[in-house]
Order: C-alpha cells, then structure tokens, then sequence
C-alpha cells in the first residue's frame, strides 16, 4: 500500500487503484446523507447483518430489500478490497453483499434477495402467482446477463467509438425491458414495487448519479414509460433511505470511467469479457 503526504503532514494511505496518485479520487468508505441516516439507525448488534460497501449497487439490491421489508438487521460497512476475515469467512470470493444470519453465512446478490423472500417476514417482493414469479425471475436475469455487463462495458470504454456502441448496447437492452413492463407502471409490475424494481433500481440511481456526469447519459425523455419508472424507482422510499449523496458515487466511481488497473474484479471480467464475477 502506498502513502502520500498531506497537508497536514500527516500520511495518508493511497488505495490500490489510485496508481500512488493522491489526486485521483477512489471509493468511498463510509456512506453519506440518507444512507449513513440509515446505516446508523441499522448499527446496533443484531442476528441479522447486511456486510456491505457504500458505493457498491450489488449491495444496494440488499439493502433496498431489507429496508422495504421493514426487517430487523444489522448494516456492517466494509472495505471490500482489503478482504477483512469476517466477510472471507462467510464468502471466500470476498465479494460484498454478504449475510450473516445467526452462524449461517450466504453470498450473491440475487441469492440474498430470494433468502430474504423466503423468510416470509415484511412486505413481499416476489408476487403469489408462480408464472409471475417466473417472469420476475427471468426479467432478473436479463438485468444480470444483459444489462450490468452492458452499463460497466460502456462506463470502462475510454475509445469514443467503442463509448457509442456500448450506449446503444445498453439502451437497447433497457428498452426490452421497459418493453416487457406493465403499461401503466409506474412499477415493472404496476403500481407497487417488487423485485425486478429492486434488482434495476441501483443502477437506475447510477444512470443518473454516474453515467450522466462521466459519460453523458441522457435524462429520461419527459411523457415516457422510462421516464414515470425511474421517478417511482428513484422516490421510492426504501430507495432514497439507502443512497448516499451525489459526490460518493461521482469519486467512487471515477477508477471504472478511466478503467484504472486495480479497481475491481468487475472491471477485470468486463475487460476479459467475461460475465459478472
Ligand atoms: N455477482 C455478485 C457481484 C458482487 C460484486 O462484484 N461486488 C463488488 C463490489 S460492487 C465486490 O465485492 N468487489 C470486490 C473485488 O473486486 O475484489 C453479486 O451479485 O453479489
């Protein structure tokens, strides 16, 4: 790990991906505004613990869920690239989001939101009816497959062409959805949030938090079905409880808009043109 000074002349330790240069911005540690509101609300010792990094929108997915279900748990805020044993212990990838509920430890984002489902605690997100369910599971799967990969192959593009083919890449892939979604909305299955909006809504939030200052993203055309799910995405309470202020993504993610060696092992599946890790 390397150091650098700082006005105070105190050292101050760089993160691997800032290449031992202190002017480059890197992820942030702690969470701000709403989301430190409600990781301080959610700190005290309990059965159920959320092992999470602020920036990180696996995570969010999560938190999101606990949040609208209302549960009882415990947010632990972790430096997930310095792999502290408590998370390796419960996911030996010592990727975050982690759970710990009670001496049980599961990992995956998408795992932990149907684990949450099947502890039939809270408001649902899945609904009753199987074919429903199904389709959710399926719409889940095209955001995993399609249009993560999509968003972070067209934030790490540094060459302007590859920049355009990514953009039509990734709106494409976001307009099948919003295809797929209940006309009326504003939700994907109408007027109440359920799991496909939560599996979307972290990097619907980074659309607008990210894409838009580094890569130009477009706000949401006005009058649009695009437009009405992402204001019901971005109002939704559970939502605005677990997202920080604008700069902690805006820094955070400034290592994935250079791709700068170190970031992530996302940025190295995404490089290798792999899935997600
Ligand atoms: N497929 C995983 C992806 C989780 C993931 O990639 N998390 C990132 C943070 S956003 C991470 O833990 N990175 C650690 C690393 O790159 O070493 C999920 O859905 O939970």
């Amino acid at each position: 790990m390397s150091t650098n000074g700082t006005s105070n002349g105190q050292k101050k330790e760089l993160d691997p991906n800032q290449g031992g240069d202190s002017t480059k911005k890197t992820y942030h540690k702690q969470p701000t505004g709403e989301a430190l509101k409600t990781a301080n609300a959610h700190s005290a010792e309990n059965d159920l613990k959320l092992y999470g990094s602020c920036f990180c929108p696996f995570v969010h997915r999560v938190w999101i869920s606990l949040e609208h279900k209302r549960l009882d748990y415990q947010y632990v805020e972790v430096d997930v690239y310095r792999k502290p044993k408590l998370l390796l212990d419960i996911n030996p990838r010592g990727l975050v989001p982690a759970l710990r509920h009670g001496n049980w430890g599961c990992y995956e984002s998408t795992v932990l939101m149907e684990y949450l489902e099947d502890l039939n605690k809270g408001e649902p997100l899945l609904p009753k009816d199987p074919k429903l369910r199904a389709h959710s599971r399926l719409w889940s799967d095209h955001i995993n497959r399609n249009i993560i990969p999509a968003f972070y192959r067209y934030l790490q593009a540094q060459d302007q062409n590859d920049q355009v083919k990514f953009a039509d890449e990734l709106r494409e892939h976001i307009a099948k959805l919003v295809e797929t979604a209940d006309p009326a909305g504003p939700f994907f299955l109408g007027d109440y949030m359920s799991f496909v909006d939560v599996q979307m809504a972290p990097w619907i939030v980074r659309l607008r938090k990210v894409l838009k200052p580094y890569r130009g993203w477009p706000d949401p055309e006005p009058n649009t079905r695009w437009a009405s799910w992402v204001q019901a995405i971005e109002n939704a309470e559970p939502v605005k409880k677990t997202t920080s202020d604008d700069e902690l993504y805006l820094d955070s993610y400034e290592r994935y808009a250079e791709n700068r060696p170190n970031t992530s092992a996302v940025r190295e599946a995404i490089n290798s043109g792999r899935g997600l890790p």
